[in-house]
């Protein structure tokens, strides 16, 4: 099933994050209800294997490093859990006793900004919950004041629903400068407790937005790339840890019993339950119970695919300071190696002359450890995106803070820093240097996804068959499998339009052909209503011809120009294979194609 349209809307922003749902760990009912640490302490073990790994998540031990691999550990207990471990025979060391007050210095931090300041030009000094529009110094809030004050350059998206039903927001930005450009999606805490990271995502939409038409080389990018940022893609887990439990990571879907949560960077299906994941419902890393199982992942999975523009990916965690690139699920070099390590090592220098941090690079299974069914190798290896994954700060010293509570005043020059290395993915020659890809493309052999502009006033879909005119077909707006055509279906030539209204911009329709005839002389043709915009928007196919003869199908523009030529060669098994259309449209303008000769 390829993916689905997606509207564009700002409608389901009230997220319900106080007091709607109920948890395991204790009822969510606003902040009184948190968990507390207050006897809790950071110890550091040395797991000497990844059975050691298993039997500290068995004892209930929170593990807050970034690397899951044999070596130090830094894990968050509780008393009764110290005693557990102890007696597997673990040796511990205290590095932190303050667990409690850590938390609470950052949690306290925003609402210090909010009564304070302006909320606005001061968001980068504390952590924010998500909230909503209205919540002033949310990070909702923050994305609508950036769309409030850019309306030429920034836009919201809404890539999808979580599994408790709240909308995973993002902003678009780019000028109109250019209609057709190549995309960067840049994402953020797909894991709850990685506060830093909404910050870097939207410290760069700032920093776009702000130097945009001051900045040349700003105006440049965004006059060339289309960006997509979402600063907080588990929404429904970065809400719990502002509600519930500060150290939360995965999402928020019911295991049953007592259990909560898939790691959703374990969830995409690259690799799928291979190495460095879990099957364990409690476990920080389980994968859930199949590939894509998540909401969250289906959103991103769909988001991607609808978006076929998109060149380079990063997904932004913390903590450890690297630079990650598949694979994760095996230690398998890329085919771009040598691309990731360019890019890879350009991007650790520009790192590392802002404020002289060092991160380091590599291939996510040798770099830190085996995991599996990430991001970064779906992307990379289903859709051939050069796809990274960041740790942000702090460091893994081990200074007996948890690496994800990284004190607030580390947020600006964490986000300085990686402003440039974010700007040199963009501009990259594999971004910058991408052949526009056309808007309409083949989805699958069945299938042809149309991407209309803005302004389109329809889509119609012809088929013609002399030996049977009764076609069976469907457009709609949201795949066809089994879902009723919205279409009306009229006049003996089988022509069919969406509606009468405007087609909704970004979204995607599907049009599916099955006509289940032995048609000797067969046609298809795909128009939209718009032309001008659609002889701009579409690189493939020159719409202008074909509507023309659309036109004249209709006895609208007089005399057919062109005859009709057989593509029954196209069209194995009875079916249209979509994937040739552009030829067969070619044939249709007199171009060459592998299927023969050019209609007359
Ligand atoms: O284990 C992870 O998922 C990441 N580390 S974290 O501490 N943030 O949980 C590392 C995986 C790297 N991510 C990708 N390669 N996409
Ligand atoms: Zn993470």
């Amino acid at each position: 099933m390829p993916g689905r349209g997606r509207f564009l809307s700002i409608v389901a922003l009230t997220l319900g994050a106080f007091g709607l749902f109920s948890f395991a760990e204790g009822p969510a009912r606003g902040q009184e209800t948190r968990a507390r640490f207050d006897d809790y302490e950071i110890v550091r073990i040395t797991a000497r294997s990844m059975e050691d790994i298993e039997d500290i998540e068995k004892s209930g031990g929170n593990i807050l490093n970034c690397v899951h691999g044999p070596g130090p550990m830094d894990v968050l207990v509780s008393p009764n859990e110290r005693r557990a471990l102890s007696r597997r025979g673990f040796r511990m060391e205290t590095v932190n006793r303050h667990v409690q007050s850590m938390v609470d210095v950052q949690y306290a931090s925003s609402e210090a900004v909010v009564a304070g300041g302006d909320p606005f030009d001061d968001f980068f000094l504390a952590y924010h919950p998500y909230g909503d529009a209205e919540t002033v110094g949310s990070i909702v809030w923050y994305m609508n004041e950036l769309v409030t004050r850019y309306p030429s350059l920034a836009s919201f998206i809404n890539v999808g629903t979580t599994v408790e039903g709240r909308s995973i927001l993002g902003l678009r930005i780019t000028s109109d400068v250019l209609s057709e450009k190549p995309g960067v999606f840049y994402f953020s805490a797909e894991h709850a407790r990685e506060w830093v990271t909404p910050p870097v995502t939207l410290f760069f939409a700032n920093h776009l937005l702000e130097n945009y038409g001051i900045d040349s080389g700003v105006t440049e990018t965004v006059d060339n790339v289309e960006f997509f940022l979402v600063p907080v893609m588990n929404v429904d887990g970065y809400i719990y840890t502002w509600t519930t439990n500060r150290f939360w990571r995965k999402n928020r879907r019911h295991n049953g019993g007592t259990s909560f949560g898939v790691d959703l960077n374990r969830n995409w299906s690259q690799g799928w339950g291979g190495p460095g994941s879990s099957g364990s419902t409690t476990s920080d890393i389980y994968r859930g119970p199949s590939p894509f199982s998540e909401a969250e992942t289906q959103a991103m999975r769909d988001f991607f695919i609808d978006h076929p523009n998109i060149r380079a990916q990063l997904d932004i965690h913390s903590f450890s300071q690297l630079i990650l690139w598949p694979f994760g699920s095996s230690n398998t070099l890329p085919e771009d190696q040598d691309v990731y390590q360019e890019v890879g090592s350009g991007m650790r220098a520009e790192i590392f002359a802002v404020h002289g941090r060092t991160y380091i690079e590599g291939p996510t299974y040798s770099t830190i450890y085996p995991a599996s069914g990430v991001s970064t190798d779906w992307t990379y290896d289903e859709l051939g995106i050069l796809s990274f994954a960041y740790e942000c700060r702090d460091a893994n010293t081990g200074q007996g803070l948890s690496g994800f509570d990284l004190p607030a005043d580390q947020i600006i020059p964490q986000g300085e820093e990686m402003v440039p290395a974010l700007m040199y993915l963009a501009n990259s020659n594999w971004v910058r240097q991408a052949t526009p890809p056309p808007s309409v493309a083949a989805a699958g052999s069945r299938y042809l996804e149309i991407h209309p502009a803005a302004g389109f006033s329809s889509i119609s879909l012809r088929i013609t068959s002399p030996d049977y005119p009764c076609l069976d077909k469907y457009v709609t707006e949201d795949g066809f499998l089994d879902s009723t055509p919205t279409v009306q279906s009229s006049s003996s030539w089988g022509t069919m339009y969406v509606g009468d209204e405007a087609i909704l911009p970004e979204t995607t329709y599907f049009v599916e052909a099955d006509y289940g005839v032995s048609g000797t002389s067969t046609s298809v043709m795909v128009t939209t209503g718009k032309l001008a915009d659609v002889a701009a928007e579409f690189g493939l196919i020159n719409f202008s011809d074909v509507s023309t003869m659309v036109d004249c199908f209709r006895g609208e523009a007089g005399e057919l120009p062109l005859a009709w030529c057989d593509i029954s060669p196209l069209v194995p098994n009875r079916v249209v294979n979509f994937e040739d259309i552009s030829v067969a449209i070619n044939m249709f303008r007199g171009l060459p194609s592998p299927y023969g000769p050019p209609c007359p």
